[in-house]
């Protein structure tokens, strides 16, 4: 990938290429193209979905914002000039176990596409990354990442991330799962790594209910919405993911959702810059089971949703105790916490250290 960052790209130089095959007909692209370059074909690719169509070439800038919101990896930007021929995340994905099984305007796609792109943007390369993963449609996202990546049980992401990462430092560990794998089987290990500052960027998808499993109530869910196990909407507090991190010391906390590509991205690259526990929290859509249950309509309708209904976060007015999210209303949305203290490998380094001397065998261990 030799494309200039940073650059105004030429439109000379570029053209965008479609894979309809790999197209779900989601509608992504073309609502948030700011050009309106994109619009919906009539034509059906063979699993029977519209794939959209360069409407108006002349109006594009080449700004990637397609490329980045697609889920489906299926629109992007070409230019043999610039020797980039393929989607920018086809390096860091198994592109041979494409289609992937999620939904059409599922939002995961999207956010696979903000921590490829923040990865490359904060020079992590793949063989210093390290993917794990929970149970659950976000937990599948370590089986389609090109580099070490784990798909572990339901809940322990989190505990099998802290072990990787105190036995091999040199490496980026990122967990990426779902709000029900790591808040409610495995909340009481997000408290912790968030209190120890353990070694990890914490990718939580969060979707307000149990995707995988078919819509159950997750500790997300906001209060009156309608699970499989709330039919008559749910009765529970649901968790403030961010004021739990910042609470517990995490030492970066966002959140932003899947409308909001770059904030993502670029939230998931300071995320992957600090030394010890980052959380970012990332609204996606549900459109199969949680969108369709509580009649809000497609992964699309859900994705509007966001645009209209996301307040940015003022540092002067908010804190992470203003992040509750309600049905149907606001979402405060920004990067909310950044603050230095030591993770848990220095800590336990200078402790060890202190107390054995020269005893102390840290990483790496010699021989
Ligand atoms: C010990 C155990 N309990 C329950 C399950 C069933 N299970 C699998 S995924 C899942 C929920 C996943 O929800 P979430 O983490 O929100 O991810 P999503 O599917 O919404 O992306 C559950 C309850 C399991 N696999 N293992
Ligand atoms: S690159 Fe930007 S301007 Fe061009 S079609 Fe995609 S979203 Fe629109
Ligand atoms: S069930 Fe929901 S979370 Fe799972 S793939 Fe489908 S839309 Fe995505």
């Amino acid at each position: 990938m030799a494309e200039q960052k940073g650059k105004k790209k030429d439109p000379k130089e570029w053209r965008l290429e479609i894979d309809a095959e790999r197209c779900k007909g989601c509608g992504f692209c073309v609502e948030f193209c700011p050009k309106n370059t994109l619009e919906m074909s009539n034509e059906f690719n063979s699993k029977g979905y519209h794939p959209p169509k360069v409407a108006a070439p002349e109006t594009c800038t080449y700004c990637d914002m397609c490329e980045m919101v697609c889920p489906e990896f299926a629109i992007y930007a070409v230019s043999e000039t610039q020797k980039k021929e393929t989607h920018f995340s086809d390096e860091y994905l198994r592109m041979d176990r494409m289609p992937h099984i999620w939904c059409p305007g599922c939002g995961i796609g999207t956010v696979v596409n903000c921590l490829t792109k923040a990865l490359e943007e904060a020079d992590i390369p793949r063989d210093k990354t390290q993917i794990v993963s929970g149970i659950g449609c976000s937990g599948r996202v370590a089986g389609y990442v090109n580099a070490d990546s784990y798909h572990t049980t339901h809940g322990r992401a989190i505990p099998f991330a802290t072990g990787l990462a105190l036995a091999a430092p040199d490496q980026k560990v990122i967990v990426v799962s779902g709000d029900g794998d790591l808040t409610a089987i495995g909340g009481n290990h997000f408290f912790h790594a968030a209190r120890r500052n353990a070694n990890m960027t914490v990718i939580c998808i969060n979707n307000f209910i149990y995707g995988m499993t078919g819509g159950q109530v997750a500790p997300t869910t906001p209060e009156s919405a309608i699970a499989i196990t709330t039919p008559y909407g749910a009765f529970d507090k649901p968790f403030n993911l961010p004021f739990i991190a910042d609470s517990c010391g995490a030492e970066f906390v966002a959140r932003w959702t899947t409308y909001h590509v770059r904030h993502l991205q670029n939230a998931i690259k300071t995320a992957l810059q600090k030394d010890g526990f980052s959380l970012v929290e990332a609204i996606s859509p549900c459109p199969t089971l949680y969108g369709r249950r509580n009649k809000l309509g497609d992964g699309l309708d859900l994705m509007k949703f966001y645009k209209d209904k996301s307040v940015r976060m003022k540092k002067k007015e908010h804190t992470t105790a203003d992040a509750d999210i309600s049905y149907q209303n606001e979402i405060l949305v920004g990067n909310f916490v950044d603050r230095e203290r030591p993770s848990l490998r220095k800590a336990m380094d200078e402790s060890l250290k202190a107390k054995l001397g020269d005893k102390y065998v840290g990483w790496p261990v010699p021989g």
